[in-house]
């Protein structure tokens, strides 16, 4: 039931200075952070990052808009924490993500937007989908020496 899972703030969360206001409600529910990095990813290593969506029309956008800046990756551990995460961070599409969301509070354009656009889909933030999406995107971004065990003081009440 403790799982880990990879969250990335994209550039547009870098470049609008949220990384503190994000990292907040993460560490607010006691997920544990185990990784974390600021790193600004090449072309390739985007398409390895986002090779389920090869097949999209908005692919090529999609590793435009995550290269464009650097973005910090980081790992969270907790009970669910694939679903927690994506609870944190909301649905894809920001003007679709409830309020008090991430996705919801601090974006509110529609994929059909960005499309038209012919931009990424600047949704802030991005989180694991699955535990598999999970484990294979933790295994790209992180070497196992980047990830760390170590106790909170809210593991006696949280977890
Ligand atoms: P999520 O990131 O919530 O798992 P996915 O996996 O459906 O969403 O899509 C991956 C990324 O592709 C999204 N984060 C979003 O930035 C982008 N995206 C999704 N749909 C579109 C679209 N129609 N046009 C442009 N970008 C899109």
């Amino acid at each position: 039931m403790i799982e880990r899972s990879l969250a990335i703030i994209k550039p547009d969360g870098v470049e609008r200075s949220l990384v503190g206001e994000i990292i907040k409600r993460f560490e607010n529910t006691g997920l544990k952070i185990v990784g974390m990095k600021m790193v600004w990813i090449d072309k390739k290593f985007a398409e390895k990052h986002y090779s389920a969506h090869k097949s999209k029309p908005f692919f090529s956008e999609l590793v435009d808009f995550i290269t464009e800046g650097p973005v910090v990756a980081f790992v969270v551990e907790g009970v669910h924490a694939v679903d927690n995460v994506r609870r944190l961070v909301g649905t894809t599409s920001p003007h679709e993500a409830a309020p008090g969301t991430i996705r919801g509070d601090f974006a509110h354009i529609s994929m059909a937007y960005a499309s038209k656009k012919g931009s990424g889909g600047k949704n802030v933030i991005h989180a694991s989908g699955s535990k598999k999406e999970a484990d294979y995107e933790i295994g790209l971004w992180f070497a196992k020496g980047e990830l760390h065990t170590y106790n909170t003081v809210h593991e006696k009440h949280v977890f």
